[in-house]
């Protein structure tokens, strides 16, 4: 990291992080101002922009990666032009992206929240031009502790298991509805349910909440909670990067536990139920 525009960063105090998780398992996301510089600020955008711009990028897949493409695209909310969106697999294409990763405070509040050890499992930067955003509110994947329908909810006395989590960094600023922030539904990750409704959801009388924000700001976001990117309708581009962390148990389970290295060949005669089992696609000869 010594000639990396990404500085190293300190965490915060052991108090603060705590509260911060607290916080964090409690609402369900976290607000934290100012926690990037000017300088990494303008050289992640940059390095974002050049990628963008990059036409060999925006033809490059894949096939071994949970995001085969590196650029995706989205449609423009009103005429539904395709345009360049998220710039995905980013740690391969540049080190600043994986500088990142190890940037202070942020790793710790990482561990604080997912424990020891976490490790990633994913990064993206969205670039919501003018019309482009993730609008539908959802949870991340799907509910992981759905309740049954007589249950109202999940108690609050117990705090939810997050196995993974996403910190997501403002690199513009965003200072009205207009310029689409993220918006949370607070406390919904204990509802057990998907959003109740497109509409306004709410949540035990808790309604959408904009992250406003400056570049540098960083906020923390539980999957589980509610949430969406309310619609671009500015002029301006929006620039958030994401950096995903989990839980050390669920790499380990979900990651290292299926990647034993049979061979392709080993596997030419195998049923497609044991290549879609094992996450393997058949070899073209
Ligand atoms: O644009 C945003 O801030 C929301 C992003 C989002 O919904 C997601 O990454 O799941």
């Amino acid at each position: 990291m010594a000639n990396s525009p990404i500085l190293k960063g300190e965490p915060f105090s052991e108090e603060k992080t705590r509260e911060i998780a607290e916080q964090f398992f409690r609402d369900g996301f976290v607000y934290l101002p100012g926690v990037l510089t000017h300088d990494e600020v303008t050289a992640l955008r940059e390095k974002t922009d050049a990628f963008f711009d990059d036409p060999e990028l925006a033809e490059r897949t894949n096939p071994h990666l949970a995001d085969v493409r590196y650029i995706q695209m989205g449609s423009h909310a009103e005429s539904g032009e395709t345009l360049p969106f998220i710039l995905r697999n980013t740690i391969e294409l540049d080190p600043i992206f994986r500088d990142m990763l190890l940037r202070e405070p942020i790793l710790s509040l990482a561990e604080a929240i997912v424990g020891e050890n976490c490790k990633f499992c994913g990064q993206n930067v969205l670039r919501n031009l003018p019309g482009l955003s993730i609008s539908t509110w959802h949870v991340d994947g799907s509910v992981h502790f759905p309740v049954t329908e007589k249950m109202p909810r999940h108690d609050p006395r117990l705090r939810m298991p997050v196995m993974w989590f996403t910190v997501q960094m403002a690199l513009s600023d965003i200072d009205t509805l207009e310029e689409g922030p993220t918006q949370y539904v607070r406390g919904s990750h204990y509802s057990g349910r998907g959003p109740n409704t497109q509409e306004n959801p709410e949540f035990e009388g808790n309604k959408p909440e904009s992250i406003f924000c400056k570049a540098g700001d960083i906020y923390l976001q539980d999957p589980q909670c509610w949430h969406r990117g309310a619609p671009n309708l500015s002029n301006k581009t929006r620039y958030i990067i994401q950096s995903q962390y989990a839980a050390y148990w669920a790499y380990w389970r979900f990651s290292l536990c299926n990647d034993v290295p049979v061979a392709d060949d080993d596997l030419e005669n195998s049923s497609d139920r044991l290549l879609n089992l094992l996450g393997r696609s058949r070899t073209t000869a």
